[in-house]
Formats: C-alpha cells, structure tokens, sequence
C-alpha cells in the first residue's frame, strides 16, 4: 500500500491517523503541495487535480478522504478478528461527512498573511508553467490547475465567500460541542474514524493560533483536544510537525526552500 500525501496537508493528515490508528504498514511519498511537488508529470498524470492524499494498494486507486479513511477502516476490520465492539457505523459515518463538509481551504488561505500566500501561490503557478513546458501532452490538464489557481485569488477577495466559510465551520464546531456534552468522542463513547476527520481541523485552528476564538470557548471540545492530543497517533502525524516550536521549524524548511528556489528561479 503506497500514500502520497504531506504533513501540512490537512486531508493528508486524517488517512496517516486512520493508517496509525489502525496499525496499517504503508510505503510513504511526501509531496509538498507549498513547492509544488505534487505537479510532477509522474504524480499528475495520474492524478489531475494534483490533490493529496492519493491511496494505492496494488491497480487500486482512492482520491477522496473519506473513501480512503472508509477503506483502511474494512482492511483493519478483516484483518482483525472482528472482536464485537459496538461501534454504530451509520453514526460513525454520518460525523466522517459532515466533517469532510466543510473545505478547509480558503479559510486556511485567508488566515495566511498576504506576504506569504502570494510569494507561494506565484511560486505555485511558475512550477505549474515550467510542467507545462515539459510535458506538452498534458498541458490541458495543467492549465486547468493555473485555472483554478486564480480563480482561488478571485474567491479570497470575495468577503461572502469567507464569511460563509467560516460560519460552515462554526456550525460544525457548535455541532461537535453539543455531542460531546453527551459523549465522549465524537460519534460515540470510543474513538472511531469520526475523530480522525476531526482532529486534523483542530490542528488547523491551532496552527493558525486560532484556538481562543474557535477552541477554547467551547469548553467540550478544548477538554477533548487535551484528550486526544495524548494519542501517540496525533504525534507522529501532527505533534511532530507542529507542537510549539516545532512549527517553526516545519514551515522555515518550505519557505527556505521556497526563496532558494526562487532566487535561483529553479521551479
Ligand atoms: N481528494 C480530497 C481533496 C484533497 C485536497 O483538497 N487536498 C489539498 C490539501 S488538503 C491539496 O492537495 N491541495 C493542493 C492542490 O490543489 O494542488 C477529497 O476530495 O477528498
């Protein structure tokens, strides 16, 4: 089984908790989505959209999260001897999509100061044109990335755009409170997959050092994140990249490698 993905892909985080919680071996490619690694001839061809994670096990291909995470979850299921816990599935599922709902990007964008996202999201574009440059028989599908490329700019400067992002997500937090005055994860008394979408959206708002806004007034959830923050999972696939200081560290990489790159104009 083969992943392709990167720490600081939100969607790429929820299949690496699934595969940790699960205990599931997998040969890993990190492609930074920042450098514009996932636009290689040899990624894109098959995967268009360029999106992470992609899921392979053997001619088998899964592009969206939430099939991935529902797949790891049935190879986990029959590989294990089918020790009857109550896990209601239809509960389970129905928090995996209301989770996977709500797109994290132009509200992770608009978070971002101006400086940064324009430096990277030019650096994006010239990566894409150099592709394009080099493998012409793909080109259409390139030009389909820079396509959405700007019109992602033009949905930044949109404020109802924004606005409506951002109440999405706090009805999704208000709905998770309310849950978790009742349980203790969030579609039942155990972890289940649910958590797994879920946690990676915590992690975002605490990159973003949103958490007083977004965390900390719901007092369910900020006791819950405490919680599911001791999990050895939420270390190898987000503490280990993001907790404290480590951030820093984890994002000057990128932007160091980004100004090289940019300097030298190597895209
Ligand atoms: N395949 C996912 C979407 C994944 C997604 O949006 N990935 C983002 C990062 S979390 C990405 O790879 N963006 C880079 C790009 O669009 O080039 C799904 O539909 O479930």
């Amino acid at each position: 089984m083969q992943l392709f993905h990167h720490p600081l892909s939100l969607d790429s985080q929820k299949v690496r908790l699934a595969l940790e919680e699960k205990g599931i071996d997998y040969t890993s490619h990190r492609l930074n989505p920042l450098t514009g690694k996932n636009m290689d001839p040899s990624f894109f061809r098959v995967n268009p959209s360029s999106k992470l994670p992609v899921f392979q096990n053997g001619s088998h291909i899964i592009f969206s999260t939430i099939e991935i995470v529902q797949y790891i979850e049935r190879i986990a299921k029959v590989s294990s001897s089918g020790d009857g816990n109550k896990i209601n599935d239809i509960e389970v599922n129905k928090w995996m999509k209301k989770i996977e709902g709500w797109n994290s990007d132009i509200f992770t964008m608009s978070h971002i100061p101006e400086k940064y996202r324009l430096f990277v999201s030019k650096f994006v574009r010239r990566v894409v044109i150099a592709r394009m440059a080099e493998s012409p028989d793909i080109a259409n599908a390139y030009h389909l990335k820079l396509k959405e490329a700007y019109e992602i700019e033009e949905q930044l400067k949109d404020l109802d755009v924004l606005k409506s992002s951002e109440e999405h997500l706090l009805e999704l937090l208000d709905e998770v409170e309310k849950q978790l005055s009742e349980k203790a994860y969030v579609a039942g008394d155990e972890y289940t997959m649910a958590d797994t979408m879920l946690i990676p959206v915590l992690a975002l708002i605490e990159l973003l050092e949103l958490e007083d806004k977004y965390i900390l007034v719901r007092p369910r959830i900020a006791g819950y994140w405490k919680v599911v923050k001791r999990r050895p999972s939420y270390n190898t696939v987000i503490g280990k990249y993001f907790s404290g200081w480590r951030k820093y560290r984890t994002l000057s990489k990128t932007w160091f490698f980004l100004r090289i790159r940019s300097i030298l104009r190597r895209y």
